[in-house]
């Protein structure tokens, strides 16, 4: 009985794929836009892993400031638009900057300019405020400016830091971009960005492609079903 069920089902759900039968029609219209691609957006942080949206919607970071204790994974999930962001790790003195090398230091992180991807770093010192902006064309100046593990309490809070990146304003020089950097200071970026979808490490609890797993998972348990009513035949 359930084996029929199961059958009539996957014949049915077959004859879906193939012909469209249960598809919502389209509206017959010449000028209808094809249907946007799904933007990537930031999943629910899970233990260890933390998670950022890039401009989503507005040219900010969010969130902007957090605390993530030593050795969290960070990453930060670029929109799948037109316009490029990065993530470029600065200082605090100079927050629309890219942050050089120095004899004591190595260069900061960076995306590079890009979009529809995702770029982790992992915390590794969060005893040290760790400061990033977007190198874009005024973004910075904007206060697209980020920071980890800042002392709210004291002179170098996120706030200030956004207060100076806004202070530059449209003055903000137009930076270079060579592509992304990895490594860093007090977080290190092990990969350059890629579209992982799920990020280097978590394990989110929506992936885009669920919904079609448990449909292959339904449909390997149906065709079993039919290949036993096929033997039993
Ligand atoms: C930044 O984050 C810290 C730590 O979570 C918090 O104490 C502080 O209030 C935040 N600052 C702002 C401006 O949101
Ligand atoms: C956006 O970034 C990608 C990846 O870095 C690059 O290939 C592309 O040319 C950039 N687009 C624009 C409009 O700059
Ligand atoms: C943070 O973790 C790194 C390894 O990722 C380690 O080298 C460092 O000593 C740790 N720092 C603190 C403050 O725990
Ligand atoms: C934050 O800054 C205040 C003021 O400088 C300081 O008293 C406090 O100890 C700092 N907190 C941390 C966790 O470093
Ligand atoms: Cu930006």
């Amino acid at each position: 009985m359930l084996l029929n069920v199961g059958v009539a089902l996957l014949f049915s759900s077959l004859a879906a794929a193939q012909y469209g039968y249960g598809a919502p029609s389209p509206p017959q219209t010449t000028t209808a836009a094809p249907a946007a691609a799904p933007v990537p957006s930031a999943p629910a942080n899970t233990a260890g892993h933390m998670n950022i949206n890039v401009a989503p919607g507005s040219f900010t970071f969010s969130p902007a400031n957090i605390s993530a204790p030593n050795g969290t994974a960070v990453t930060f999930w670029f929109p799948n638009t037109g316009i490029n962001h990065s993530v470029t790790q600065s200082s605090f003195q100079n927050p629309c900057t890219p942050l050089a090398a120095t004899a004591n230091n190595p260069a900061g992180f960076d995306s590079g300019l890009t979009n529809s991807v995702q770029f982790t770093i992992v915390i590794t010192d969060d005893t040290k405020p760790i400061w990033f902006h977007c190198k874009q064309v005024t973004h910075c100046g904007m206060g697209m400016v980020g920071s980890i593990n800042a002392n709210e309490s004291s002179a170098n809070s996120f706030s200030a830091f956004q207060a100076a990146a806004m202070k530059i304003g449209l003055s903000e020089p137009t930076e270079t971009d060579n592509g992304p950097v990895t490594g860093g200071f007090n977080a290190i970026a092990s990969a350059k960005p890629a579209n992982t979808g799920a990020g280097a490490s978590a394990t989110p609890s929506k992936s885009p492609n669920s919904g079609m797993r448990v449909g292959f998972s339904i449909g390997a348990v149906l065709l079993g079903a039919a290949a036993v009513l096929g033997g039993m035949a």
